[in-house]
């Protein structure tokens, strides 16, 4: 596509969501950095992505995490965020934070505390005809440290089945995403590793099951946009964890690690002309700003998927079909690579004041006083971070 008022459209239509938790306090098992105007209950967060939407121009929807968001009336919660230009977006299970889930949650060998996640579920579900969501998204900390600890083959049982009440209980419209993670906190097994046993599981659950990709939970040197490749063609990627890695599940701003591997998974999302909302793809970034001020990474990390993204949108296919056609190995790589390495800021910024937004979002951010206004009015109460 190298019709630039078609790449524009397809930028301005591509939306990327965020998650509450960025914008709360957040760090390692060593520490957590506390920071000044941190929002201290879910109606703050919401203000916050507020702001990353007014400068963006394409983040117009949060993500929330039960019970880190936990509220009385989620409609109040949703009318609060549409009062600041955004909606309530996927909500997130957490099955992961309780004494009774050491052995695991919904795979757990007691029947008891596999109710106990179910109906953890099943509230969120409630939750998302409240607020309007479409998609549920799960993950799974559930596995085991030793050999011999539980029965593998018995937990996969216990997670279809739980699996099954959930997918029962989805209304129409909304769907359920399963995200996989090839290990921590287990560490001999995990009950959801990988695409393949999430895959399996949506597909003997039904159409409205479908994967999610958090590109922080392979192993070095996966070949992410292959599984992205093959998910699309199998109609069930159902949305992305956007986030980067050095190591492991680091939870770094997108694009800072590898850039080039996120021009890579979006080269495939756009051959499959899965960008805009009818594609079906949630893109949602999952990270933490641990010693980075919260809202600017949250605005830098959307403005490195839209880079990304640009520079997927340049690429000549018909002179990559015809190169890779010809088996001309040189000339397809230099098609893709021709691409990449396009300087596509002033494109962007051309598009953003098109859109009636600032050229800049970053800087435009900074300057509005915002983060001093937080700071100052934020006094008192619990920021809100990991549990609160
Ligand atoms: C997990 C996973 C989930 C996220 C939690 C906080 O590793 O990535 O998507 O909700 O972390
Ligand atoms: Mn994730």
């Amino acid at each position: 596509m190298r019709d630039l008022t078609a790449v524009k459209d397809a930028l301005k239509n591509h939306q990327i969501e965020l998650p509450s938790w960025a914008f709360g306090n957040s760090g390692t098992r060593f520490k957590v950095f506390g920071q000044p105007g941190v929002p201290r209950n879910p109606f703050e967060k919401a203000d916050d992505a507020a702001q990353v939407h007014k400068y963006t121009g394409v983040a117009p929807r949060l993500a929330i995490h039960i019970p880190w968001d936990k509220v009385d009336d989620y409609e109040a919660l949703a009318a609060h965020a549409k009062r600041g230009g955004i909606s309530i977006g996927t909500v997130n299970s957490n099955t992961f934070q309780d004494d009774d889930y050491r052995l695991g949650s919904v795979c757990h060998p007691d029947p008891k505390v596999r109710r106990k996640a179910v109906a953890h579920l099943l509230d969120c579900v409630d939750i998302m005809d409240a607020t309007g969501s479409r998609d549920l998204k799960l993950w799974f900390a559930d596995g085991t440290n030793y050999p011999g600890q539980d029965d593998i083959s018995a937990r996969q049982d216990r997670l279809a089945e739980a699996l099954q009440a959930v997918y029962q209980r989805l209304g129409e419209g909304q769907r359920m995403l399963l995200e996989y993670k090839l290990f921590e906190p287990s560490f001999y097994t995990t009950d959801v590793p990988d695409w393949g046993t999430s895959l399996l599981h949506c597909q003997a659950l039904g159409e409205r099951a479908m994967v999610c990709v958090d590109t922080g939970h392979h192993a070095p040197g996966v070949n992410i946009e292959f599984i992205v490749a093959l998910l699309l063609k199998a109609g069930r990627l159902g949305g992305f964890d956007f986030n980067s890695r050095f190591y492991a599940d680091d939870d770094l701003m997108v694009g800072a690690a590898d850039p080039f591997q996120l021009f890579r998974i979006l080269h495939e999302v756009v051959k499959a002309g899965a960008l805009g909302a009818a594609g079906g793809v949630t893109f949602m970034l999952d990270q933490c700003h641990n010693i980075e001020p919260k809202i600017p990474g949250q605005i830098r990390s959307v403005m490195n998927v839209q880079e990304a993204t640009a520079k997927a949108l340049l690429v000549d296919a018909d002179a990559l079909r015809q190169a890779q056609l010809e088996g001309d190995v040189l000339g397809a790589n230099a098609v893709l690579m021709d691409a990449y390495n396009t300087d596509v800021r002033p494109l962007l910024a051309e598009l953003r004041q098109e859109m009636g937004l600032p050229r800049d979002p970053y800087r435009a951010y900074l300057d509005s006083g915002y983060a001093e206004k937080i700071i100052a009015e934020r006094v008192g109460g619990t920021a809100a971070g990991w549990g609160a």
